[in-house]
């Protein structure tokens, strides 16, 4: 590969020293709200990204204002957990400098929308007292590490929740810059550090070719959705401890409509590791992926189409080979659901958690339901430690017994109802797209809520209101919400119009196919109102819905990722 090839993107990180770029000099700019467009590469690495408000373009074009920029911050938050004393600090910036939101994601972090240049600093300040930071939550480096949903659970919840705080820390990017843009940290002048001398040991100036993700998952439980990640560890546990990781490799999401060279992909199977393997493993998996991985072209950058190229033997090999062990072969384990399990549960110390559905992972107060409110008053009262987790809800953790009264009230006050409409709401994703996101290409969030409530007409009708058959949506095909690992996936084409997808597992081992092609809700409505009728009336004991529409010969089976696009036989 000669250097002419390369993607614009490796251009710009090998000039940025370090990813500095010129942000720090774009942040006091007062003419603009927006910072120079090859800064807006590098903030992302800082956890940042510039947006514009959507709804707004228009008319700001109209009168020739420019766009109404603000940034969208991501917290780095390796397992999920925050204190109560971290959750008022999160409320207050979510008031201060923000949309008045918080916004949990589908990688069990936090986002704030709507902050404003001038504000932007102080936000990041903001977060880092209180203990938590950005870094490395966007671009192109190994993102904030996700891990079983609570870690309180069991012991081997707590080992997986270990391990993603460690290995979040063993990748993370050691560049000073961070530091010195937001923190005020000493400055490394231009000239006493040149590229690749040490500041970086295991990136260097180009980072990785694209973004790098790792999961940690405990069976029965697949609440990470461990299949659609780069990289995951599925705990093997014997005698209630983690005895080693069975390691998964090129799982993805992403894809562009239209170009079947890009696909959804669930990951494979590289066999087990005992414990103290895995962060020489991580190491290995993400440095091989950083030397083999295509800069040429960013939409086949990822590790999975790396493991496609090269085949997944040599990309075993040169693993081993980098981790200096090999490979055991894979041990048993079976993944029941990639939901959460909603309501309480009680802890191997005997505490109680509670796991509470939060639609669209958006908390807010709007007349009749006071979620903001009621956590907060949580958190000031002490009552419990929060975790977020990778289907967008939230796990009030650690509750005495003599808590769960006191708890419970609150909530109701408040407007929140612990058991939720029902299964097919409690097991919904959707991603944020409009007007926040700049590669929406029809509404998710905002809309989402409202279709499932008109399938719900039908999920009563067939008496199906409590069972769990997983939906979710985005906006575009890139695939924010995992929809492709949805029993029911919609996908935005154009405003109003969505590409449906039916079959995935439901325990996310298996990706679905698409069904029909850019149908608005009256079609959409057509086409599952029978589907669900029928699920009712010929299921097997207890098969799922993405199972039944493959038995029913509604769509094929989607065996691997890369057979995602074949075996297509569009609804008439
Ligand atoms: Fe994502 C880009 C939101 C999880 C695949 N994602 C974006 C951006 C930043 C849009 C952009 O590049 O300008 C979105 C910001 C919207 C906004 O206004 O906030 C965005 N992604 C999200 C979140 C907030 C969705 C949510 O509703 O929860 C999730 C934040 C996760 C986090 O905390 O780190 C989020 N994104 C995902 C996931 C799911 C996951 O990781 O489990 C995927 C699919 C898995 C994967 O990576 O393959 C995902 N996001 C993408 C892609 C496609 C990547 C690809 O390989 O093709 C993009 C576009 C890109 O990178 O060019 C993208
Ligand atoms: Fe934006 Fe598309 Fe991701 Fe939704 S799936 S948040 S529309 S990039």
């Amino acid at each position: 590969m000669t250097a002419d090839n390369r993607s614009k993107n490796e251009h710009i990180k090998e000039e940025s020293h370090q990813l500095r770029g010129t942000i720090e000099h774009g942040l006091g700019e007062a003419v603009t709200g927006a910072i120079a467009e090859d800064d807006t590469q590098l903030l992302k690495f800082h956890g940042s990204y510039m947006q514009d408000d959507r709804d707004l373009r228009g008319e700001r074009a109209k009168k020739k204002l420019e766009k109404a920029y603000s940034f969208m911050i991501r917290l780095r938050i390796p397992g999920g957990l925050v204190t109560p004393k971290q959750w008022i600090a999160l409320d207050d910036i979510a008031s201060t400098y923000a949309n008045n939101t918080l916004r949990l994601t589908t990688r069990a972090t936090f986002q704030y929308h709507g902050v404003i240049k001038s504000n932007l600093k102080r936000t990041m300040q903001a977060i880092n007292a209180a203990c938590l930071d950005t870094i490395a939550a966007c671009g192109d480096v190994n993102r904030n590490v996700m891990s079983a949903a609570n870690p309180f659970l069991s012991k081997a919840h707590g080992q997986a929740y270990d391990l993603a705080k460690t290995v979040s820390d063993h990748l993370l990017p050691r560049t000073g810059a961070y530091h010195e843009i937001w923190l005020d940290g000493e400055k490394v002048s231009d000239k006493s550090r040149k590229a690749g001398e040490g500041e970086e040991p295991l990136y260097g100036v180009h980072y990785l070719p694209r973004k790098f993700k790792i999961v940690i998952a405990v069976p029965p439980d697949n609440d990470v959705d461990i299949f659609a990640h780069d990289l995951g560890y599925i705990a093997i546990v014997e005698k209630g401890e983690v005895v080693g990781w069975n390691v998964t490799v090129g799982g993805g999401m992403g894809m562009t409509h239209g170009e079947l060279d890009t696909f959804p992909r669930t990951a494979d199977m590289l066999g087990f590791i005992p414990v103290e393997d895995a962060i020489p493993v991580a190491e290995a998996v993400m440095t091989t992926q950083r030397d083999w991985g295509n800069r040429t072209l960013r939409k086949r950058a990822r590790l999975k189409y790396t493991i496609e190229d090269r085949g997944i033997a040599a990309f075993k090999a040169e693993v081993e080979k980098r981790a200096g062990k090999p490979f055991g072969n894979a041990r048993p384990y079976t993944f029941k659901s990639s939901n959460d399990v909603i309501g309480w549960r009680q802890g191997h110390d005997k505490k109680w958690h509670l796991t509470l559905f939060i639609e669209n992972g958006r908390i807010k107060n709007v007349p009749g339901k006071t979620e903001k409110t009621a956590y907060r008053l949580l958190a000031e009262q002490g009552l419990c430690d929060f975790v977020l987790t990778s289907n967008q809800n939230l796990i009030l953790v650690n509750i005495s017994a003599k808590n769960k009264p006191k708890i419970e009230a609150i909530l109701k006050e408040h407007g929140i109802n612990i058991a939720t409409s029902s299964g097919m709401r409690r097991s919904s994703i959707s991603c944020v797209a409009l007007p926040t996101c700049g590669l929406a290409l029809a509404e998710s969030e905002r809309y989402l809520p409202h279709l499932i409530t008109r399938l719900e007409e039908a999920i009563e009708k067939a008496g199906l209101r409590d069972d769990e058959i997983n939906i979710r949506m985005t906006g575009c095909p890139n695939g924010c919400g995992r929809p492709y690992l949805a029993e029911i996936g919609f996908v935005g084409r154009t405003p109003g119009l969505y590409n449906l997808y039916l079959g995935a597992a439901f325990n996310g081992s298996r990706l679905n196919k698409i069904y029909a092609q850019d149908v608005d809700e009256k079609r959409i409505l057509a086409l599952l109102e029978p589907l669900i009728s029928r699920y009712a009336k010929e299921r097997t004991d207890g098969e799922h819905f993405g199972d039944f529409v493959i038995r029913a010969g509604v769509v094929a089976e989607t065996k691997q990722g890369n057979q995602f696009h074949e075996d297509v036989k569009l609804a008439s």
